[in-house]
């Protein structure tokens, strides 16, 4: 990392590193979706057409300068957490890097007391994810999404996040938070091999074969800057361009073939529209078993009844889970409406993280707050509404609602067979 970087970021923790303010008032009851005359399902996303200007240079040469270190990094769920570099600093006007994103098992092998002259880390990516707990010095991690390298070992039950403001701000005002006790603990900021990490509990140390799904939460997973961002500078992504063809040959216009690229919000949207996102609120984003099978690509699981089966296939059948699951859901649901940080901060592509073991064991945590934003003084959200540009709505609460049902109906459906055939 080149020094005057370096410095920035450290200069950044320091400066911003000042107590929290406190939050005083009190939270007004919040209304349920259908009191608001909402839908319980349906399109609450109004689409946003960004077009890039034609003479607009692409983006996806490399800076020869910063481009490692520009790269965001805002959304990568590993183990019981995610990882950013701030929203800030992201999207648009950073490099995309085809290599960066790291969907998949993650190996980390801490050799931190072998004694050997190695680095005290490697990061490799594997095939089969050999979770043998009693192995102390391999801590294995699941990451379902985001970028590769965002994500150190650290002491056991601990891992390194890669730096963002953002998410530190959040980390620091969630310590004084009701939400604070389905976050993972954060332990503060700390410097490996001349870069800053957040340091936070890892949420598998508990589990004996964990089985990990990633849900990204909201109606939306972009920010209102990063579209007026978009907006005024468009910048083209051939990456992108070439993520949409591999799903979807026709989804790219005339326009967006000739070009051969696409602007993220665009290629976003075009994500959201494809997923549950805009339909129920939340996508399932990845799914590791505790056979090892490991998946990803939920591009097109959509409707509630696709979404239903992935959850049915991720606990196998298995009504207790689903269950605790709702149980879980309901507390959080609960916990987010007294919260003063859910109130006053804009939660965009923050996900869920289920895990749950052969012991019953289960448990949902909230991650990823890269692009959680707080609300300028004064303003809150409802999580409710449907999002109009301006209005900074996420829908998350929504998503969280349509989560539950759709739960509640994998539970109906698994405990209505006497012999769960077709959940196991
Ligand atoms: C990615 C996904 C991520 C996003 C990333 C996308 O698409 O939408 O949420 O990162 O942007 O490429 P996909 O899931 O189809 O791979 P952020 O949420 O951090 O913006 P990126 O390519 O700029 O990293």
């Amino acid at each position: 990392m080149p020094k005057e970087r370096r410095r920035s970021l450290r200069e950044s923790v320091v400066l911003r590193a000042s107590p929290l303010r406190r939050v005083s008032a009190e939270l007004s009851a919040m209304e349920e979706p259908q009191s608001r005359g909402l839908p319980a399902e349906g399109v609450l996303v109004p689409q946003v057409t960004i077009t890039a200007a034609t003479d607009g240079q692409s983006d996806t040469e490399p800076d020869p300068v910063n481009g490692a270190l520009r790269r965001k990094l805002s959304n990568s769920s590993l183990s019981s957490t995610g990882s950013s570099v701030g929203h800030e600093e992201s999207e648009d006007d950073l490099l995309s890097d085809n290599e960066s994103k790291s969907k998949g098992i993650v190996t980390l092998e801490h050799l931190g007391d072998t004694g050997e002259a190695k680095p005290w880390w490697k990061l490799k990516t594997v095939v089969h994810w050999p979770f043998v707990t009693s192995q102390r010095k391999r801590l294995s991690w699941v990451q379902l999404a985001g970028h590769k390298g965002s994500f150190k070992a650290a002491e056991e039950g601990t891992i390194l996040k890669k730096y963002s403001e953002n998410e530190k701000l959040c980390f620091e005002h969630l310590r004084e938070d009701v939400l604070q006790r389905f976050v993972p603990e954060y332990h503060g900021v700390v410097e490996r091999d001349e870069e800053l990490f957040l340091q936070m509990s890892d949420l598998l140390v508990k589990f004996d074969g964990p089985n990990v799904m990633d849900c990204k939460m909201g109606m939306r997973t972009y920010l209102e800057e990063e579209l007026v961002r978009a907006r005024e500078k468009p910048k083209l992504r051939k990456d992108l361009f070439s993520k949409m063809l591999e799903v979807d040959s026709e989804a790219p216009t005339p326009e967006e073939k000739k070009q051969q690229a696409v602007t993220k919000p665009r290629y976003m949207q075009w994500r959201e529209s494809l997923s549950s996102t805009n339909t129920l609120g939340f996508r399932i984003d990845g799914v590791k078993k505790a056979d090892g099978t490991c998946h990803t690509d939920f591009k097109k699981t959509r409707s509630r009844e696709d979404v239903t089966e992935v959850f049915k296939d991720f606990v196998s059948g298995n009504g207790n889970i689903i269950s605790s699951y709702i149980r879980r859901l309901e507390d959080i649901k609960q916990t987010l409406k007294a919260s003063e940080f859910f109130k006053k901060h804009e939660v965009i592509g923050s996900s869920l993280l289920f895990i749950h073991d052969h012991t019953g064991r289960a448990e949902v945590w909230l991650i990823d707050f890269g692009k959680t934003t707080a609300l300028p003084d004064g303003q809150t959200l409802d999580h409710l509404r449907p999002w109009q540009e301006g209005n900074r709505e996420d829908g998350y609460l929504w998503g969280l609602d349509n989560l539950i049902q759709t739960l509640a109906s994998v539970d109906t459906t698994c405990t209505q067979q006497s012999v769960p055939a077709e959940c196991s």
